[in-house]
């Protein structure tokens, strides 16, 4: 079976574009593929972050992606840091990666403009996700859009090692992108993005996402109620595609081109289809926040699993790379 990794910041509430770029395709893959889905709190300390919400936010999203229909019994869920292995080879593969590589990024460039002080850890991020899917040998990578300059440089690290080490041992994973790229934020211009606050909860209340939905951007040409629109123009038509049915859609479409609805009726259905889209995971997501312990069971066994195909890997690793193994301990029989 082929191996799938892939990994999720717990930087903000999952939300509809990490929902619809990467995660349905995940649980797409589960019942076909070994899978591995990590969430990197690793990743999202590269980035201005509270310490006191750090570990609410990682149990948010494995109550989210749960929610959402990643199935522990299929998948095998854990938080990063739960692998140590995972900084121990982001280490090893610095060593490889070229600087110059690191520095065109677009990602970086973008995030380090947000930022007063650039942390080196902003640049070796996509070392770190080098590190993330090089452990487990994983073939496929099921990302958005963002991340597919990301899975290249993958690659290049991927090839540099096996060279230099004169070993055929990581395969060089392949970016498996959807058919939702990249999904545009309520603000109609950036990537909808935990960190931007443009975002749509996938576990929100009904009343939460018509909050969120009533200000969002809509075709710059519609200034008031009579001015008709071209719904190609507009993100929310977008996501009608997602959440409302094929005449809705087309309803939609006629309704905007026509002025027949001003654009606030036009969000009060996608809001409807959105809340009842994802009522189901609303309702799965409450079970799961009264059982903390069922989820902090889930990710210790994931843990469990995860670091057992890691320490494999370390041991391969440091074995082709010649470091001197630590002796055992006296009567030590591991
Ligand atoms: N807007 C999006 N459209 C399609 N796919 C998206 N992804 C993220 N945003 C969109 C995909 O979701 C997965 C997890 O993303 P991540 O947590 O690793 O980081 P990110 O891409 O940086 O996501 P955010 O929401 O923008 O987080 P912040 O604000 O913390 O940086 C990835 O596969 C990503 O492609």
């Amino acid at each position: 079976m082929p191996r799938v990794f892939s990994g999720i910041q717990p930087s903000g509430e999952l939300h509809i574009g990490n929902y619809l770029g990467a995660v349905r395709n995940w649980i797409d893959l589960q019942d076909k593929h070994e899978c591995l889905i990590s969430i990197v709190d690793y990743h999202s300390i590269t980035q201005d972050f509270d310490p006191s919400e750090l570990t609410t936010k990682t149990m948010d999203m494995a109550i989210s992606l749960l929610a959402a229909g990643i199935d522990p019994e299929k998948c095998t869920l854990f938080v990063q840091s739960h692998v140590p292995e995972h900084t121990e080879l982001s280490w090893i593969l610095t060593t490889v990666t070229p600087l110059g590589e690191l520095e065109r990024m677009t990602q970086f460039k973008d995030k380090s403009r947000r930022q007063e002080s650039i942390p080196a850890g902003l640049l070796n991020y996509p070392i770190l996700q080098a590190a993330d899917i090089l452990l487990y040998r994983a073939d496929l990578v099921p990302v958005g859009e963002d991340q597919v300059q990301h899975l290249e440089l993958v690659r290049e690290i991927a090839r540099k090692w096996n060279a230099r080490y004169k070993a055929d041992f990581f395969p060089e994973p392949k970016a498996m992108v959807g058919t939702a790229k990249r999904i545009v934020g309520l603000d109609g211009e950036t990537k909808m993005s935990k960190s931007l606050g443009n975002t749509i909860g996938i576990v929100d209340e009904p009343e939460r996402i018509w909050e969120q939905l009533k200000p969002a951007k809509t075709d710059p040409a519609r200034v008031t109620r009579n001015d008709p629109g071209d719904p190609e123009k507009c993100n929310l038509y977008t996501l009608h595609h997602y959440f409302s049915n094929e005449a809705t859609v087309n309803n939609v479409a006629d309704q905007c081109r026509n002025a027949g609805w001003g654009c606030l009726d036009c969000k009060k259905v996608l809001a409807q289809g959105i809340s009842s889209h994802l009522e189901p995971v609303r309702e799965r997501g409450a079970e799961l926040r009264a059982d903390p312990g069922r989820v902090a069971e889930i990710l210790r066994d994931g843990a469990k699993a995860a670091g057992r195909l890691a320490r494999e890997t370390m041991s391969e690793v440091r074995e082709h790379m010649g470091v001197m193994r630590a002796a055992r301990s006296q009567g030590s029989h591991t």
